[in-house]
């Protein structure tokens, strides 16, 4: 697997600003396979991605300093609580002040990761096209359709964006639930229910966790996902979103992850997940004022061309 994002060096994991964490887990999937090759397709498709980052009009790695850590993958015969068990470890033996972006792998692997790094509760934001909200699917507890029960049962506040397809005990846990906000698809078709989400996330506090599954978005634009279901965010949407969270200094950040990609032969997919973590690294590291630091970061004496 390539290991670098961007091709640029990689720090080391004590010194990095950004941690990312390769989980090419592979293992409920029901229609489309491939998710496990995401992680590698993003760290290829970086490689296409300019240093310059034009939103916010500086070069993060400059003065930011990113690490592609070893990849966490599952055993040949190992159980599905022990590989999240093992993600739980390894998570949470990393340092708390960075930006943390886990690249998947299926969705199942969002809660072990938010225990570790938000153990007191907070927050998740979720953009998905399912509410993934069962309690079990399959048999198993761990399947890609139950993460989000998973996080709800512990505690951690909702905000589901971008839902389109559910099963109808997950439509009447959202009712029945204060701690779940969801934002439907086609209600943010509505320029006020947009606006009222962008105010929500404008005004979190606290611990945040922000888990996107790539079938959020619209499939004509991105088609390599698992599970695609027509409608969905626009690209400009999903930056808005994320530029409303990562801008909020009111929240903490404790870490995100991007699901369920299916790399496909046109790279639009991979392209578009990658374009997501260098926007991330920007606007999280323009709010928290890294362009105002030395410039140390991982691209410090790379020829840039
Ligand atoms: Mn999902």
């Amino acid at each position: 697997m390539n290991k670098q994002f961007l091709s640029l060096p990689n720090a080391s994991p004590a010194t990095a600003d950004v941690l990312i964490l390769p989980v090419p887990y592979e293992q409920t999937v029901t229609y489309k396979s491939g998710t496990a090759n995401g992680p590698r397709a993003i760290l290829a498709a970086s490689d296409q991605l300019e240093l310059y980052e034009e939103d916010m009009g500086w070069c993060p790695a400059e003065h930011m300093k990113l690490c592609v850590l070893e990849a966490v993958t599952s055993n040949a015969d190992e159980k599905e609580d022990e590989f999240h068990f093992r993600l739980y470890e390894a998570v949470g033996n990393l340092k708390a002040d960075v930006l943390f972006i886990a690249l998947g792998g299926e969705h199942s692997i969002t809660p072990a990761m938010v225990f570790a790094r938000m153990p007191d509760g907070g927050t998740v934001v979720q953009i998905d096209a399912h509410a993934d909200l069962r309690p079990s699917y399959q048999g198993s507890i761990f399947n890609h359709a139950c993460p989000m029960h998973r996080l709800r049962a512990r505690g951690y506040l909702l905000v589901q964006i971008g839902i389109r397809s559910l099963h109808a005990p997950e439509a009447a846990m959202m009712t029945g639930d204060e701690g779940i906000s969801v934002y439907f698809d086609r209600a943010l078709r509505n320029p006020d229910e947009w606006q009222r989400l962008l105010r929500h996330l404008s005004s979190l506090q606290g611990p945040v966790w922000l888990t996107i599954d790539m079938d959020g978005f619209d499939p004509s634009l991105i088609a390599g996902v698992g599970t695609p279901q027509p409608g969905g965010l626009g690209w400009h949407q999903g930056l808005d979103i994320l530029a409303a969270l990562l801008s909020n200094s009111s929240i903490d950040l404790r870490g995100m992850d991007i699901v369920e990609l299916v790399p496909e032969p046109s790279r639009v997919s991979d392209m578009m997940a990658a374009k997501l973590v260098q926007k991330s690294i920007s606007y999280w590291g323009k709010a928290l004022g890294f362009d105002q630091r030395p410039a140390n970061g991982s691209q410090v004496g790379v020829e840039d061309e």
